[in-house]
């Protein structure tokens, strides 16, 4: 409930920022671009249970899982370039938030995660159903959105859901 209720206050912020663009003629509607895009993860804990598709169903009570590892990443395909405003990253809502530390946030236009614009690193840990927000750049635009963990240690990288607010 708590997850849901972030969504929808997210949602106006979202907006709202759609309306400060009106002076620029951009009248695109600002949208959860990553939901229902394809997305692939570094590893699979469990292909049929937890696949990385998970993290793009608008669902925030199931979850992508990768193994763990060191530099644990999933990668969202947004299908085309999109500006990106703010990348959301939410945790399980039962357990395992503290696994999330140590992130960065990138967006690209190539699935090449040290060509992607760094949009926010996330040094964590974060609570159980808690989630974080990234803020990009201004004007960065982009297919591929890649949440990656760059502490160095093994990790799991086990997200309810990635929203990516853009614009086409
Ligand atoms: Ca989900």
């Amino acid at each position: 409930m708590a997850g849901s209720l972030t969504l929808v206050f997210l949602l106006v912020v979202c907006f709202a920022a759609t309306a400060a663009d009106n002076h620029h003629n951009n009248m695109h509607a600002c949208k959860n671009v990553a939901y229902g895009k394809s997305a692939v993860q570094s590893s699979e804990y469990n292909s049929e249970k937890y696949p990385a598709s998970n993290a793009v169903n608008g669902d925030l009570t199931d979850f992508s899982h990768t193994k763990k590892e060191k530099s644990a990443w999933l990668r969202i395909d947004l299908g085309e370039d999109h500006e990106v405003t703010e990348v959301e990253v939410f945790t399980r809502p039962n357990c395992c938030g503290g696994r999330l530390h140590d992130v960065d946030v990138r967006v690209g236009k190539t699935a090449n995660f040290n060509d992607m614009v760094l949009c926010g690193h996330f040094h964590g840990p974060a609570h159980v159903g808690e989630k974080f927000s990234v803020w990009c750049p201004s004007e960065t635009v982009g297919r591929y959105v890649q949440i990656q963990a760059v502490g160095g240690s093994e990790t799991y990288l086990d997200p309810a859901e990635v929203a990516v607010w853009g614009h086409l």
